[in-house]
């Protein structure tokens, strides 16, 4: 229902100032009674859609996803997420659900194992340890931005109140050395535009790459003395590629010369940007948006003054990836209010296949085609 109804509940008090200027949908309330989470939440924090297509939908098939609102009991399902955990490959995630479980001690049924949610997708992949969802999001803007708006719209067709969002992931730091963890307080494009620029129907569209940073120094307070890495807040900036995209000299093509990638390196370094990673710019920007509080958190793999190759062995590399995980799961055992008994799995509840048709359907799906 767009909140320009008359139907549409009395605006609720919790967010109008974090509307920025100019953000107010085009034909709906412009006045200073209408809050911004009316756009994005519904009054008990349940995550509403800018989007009034989907509620007229029959079905909704979160095609990447291999999960669907007409196939699926999505509110039994992932009604009780809170933290949903996002990491670019599908092992990383999977280890991640697994360490997380030990952490917050949750207990699987004897004989069962963690299953891949979305197995049939063959895209990504899904795993849910209580409150927590853990999926991986791939390489690069495309691939995080179509996870985002599934996840997203999985958030709404769940009903889950109030998700914090959190990326997990890999960096080049500029100036820091291998092993340190960047939070991200702003994220820049590889022009250093805080924003994500996008074509939609041959408009360039803007969006601002804002994230939480009451959020970000909190995650850094939960990083101890006793640390083997220091823990910087500080602008990222995310490129479309690995190699030309970050200024690299090992890549197939190179048209600069040394001199003019450290000159860019140290402009770079002089604004502030911490390090470079390819997710960020869309991560900030779908979950600014759709008003989800999120974080991104990376390890440096090297320090790109000195070099451009990853060339760390992989348990070093292995080791320094489990280093946002452990100050994500310290945030969420923290949230969980984790001095009490470790939680249980629900006991088995109703079905959560409604419709084995359409769940055949969504399958084939997500899996036939390239
Ligand atoms: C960090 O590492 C990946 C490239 O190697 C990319 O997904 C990123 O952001
Ligand atoms: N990921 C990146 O995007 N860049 C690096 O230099 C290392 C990891």
């Amino acid at each position: 229902m767009p909140c320009n109804s008359e139907d549409f509940p009395v605006p609720c008090d919790r967010c109008m100032d974090k509307l920025p200027e100019g953000e107010t949908p085009e034909g709906e309330k412009t006045n200073a009674e209408v809050k911004s989470c009316c756009y994005v939440r519904y009054p008990d924090g349940a995550v509403r859609l800018r989007n009034p297509n989907i509620e007229l939908m029959d079905q909704d098939i979160l095609y990447h996803l291999a999960l669907g609102s007409g196939s699926h009991d999505l509110q039994q399902m992932f009604g009780d997420v809170k933290f949903v955990c996002m990491g670019g490959t599908p092992k990383r995630m999977e280890q991640f659900a697994n360490f997380i479980m030990d952490e917050i001690g949750y207990k699987l049924p004897a004989g069962t194992t963690l299953l891949d949610i979305s197995q049939y997708s063959y895209r990504y992949s899904m795993y849910k340890v209580g409150p927590v969802l853990s999926i991986s999001h791939g390489m690069g803007i495309p691939s995080v931005g179509i996870l985002l708006h599934e996840v997203i719209k999985l958030m709404y067709h769940a009903r889950v109140k109030d998700p914090v969002f959190f990326r997990l992931g890999t960096c080049g730091g500029i100036g820091l050395d291998g092993g340190q963890l960047v939070i991200t307080d702003e994220a820049v494009d590889g022009m250093m535009r805080p924003f994500l620029e996008l074509p939609v129907l041959g408009q360039l569209v803007q969006r601002p790459s804002k994230l939480d940073t009451e959020l970000a120094k909190e995650l850094q307070s939960l990083s101890t003395q006793d640390d083997p890495f220091e823990t910087h807040v500080g602008r990222t900036m995310c490129t479309y590629d690995f190699y030309e995209g970050q200024g690299r000299l090992d890549g197939a093509f190179c048209d600069y010369t040394e001199k003019e990638k450290l000159e860019f390196l140290h402009k770079v370094h002089d604004n502030n940007i911490l390090n470079m990673e390819m997710e960020s710019l869309a991560f900030a920007a779908l979950t600014h948006h759709a008003g989800i509080r999120a974080a991104v958190i990376c390890v440096t793999l090297l320090n790109r003054l000195n070099g451009d190759q990853v060339a760390s062995s992989k348990e070093v590399l292995n080791e320094w990836q489990n280093r946002p995980q452990a100050i994500v799961a310290r945030y969420i055992k923290k949230h969980m209010g984790m001095t009490g008994p470790a939680p249980r799995p629900p006991p088995p509840g109703p079905k959560t296949v409604v419709n084995s048709k359409k769940l055949k359907f969504v399958r084939e799906e997500s899996q036939s085609y390239e």
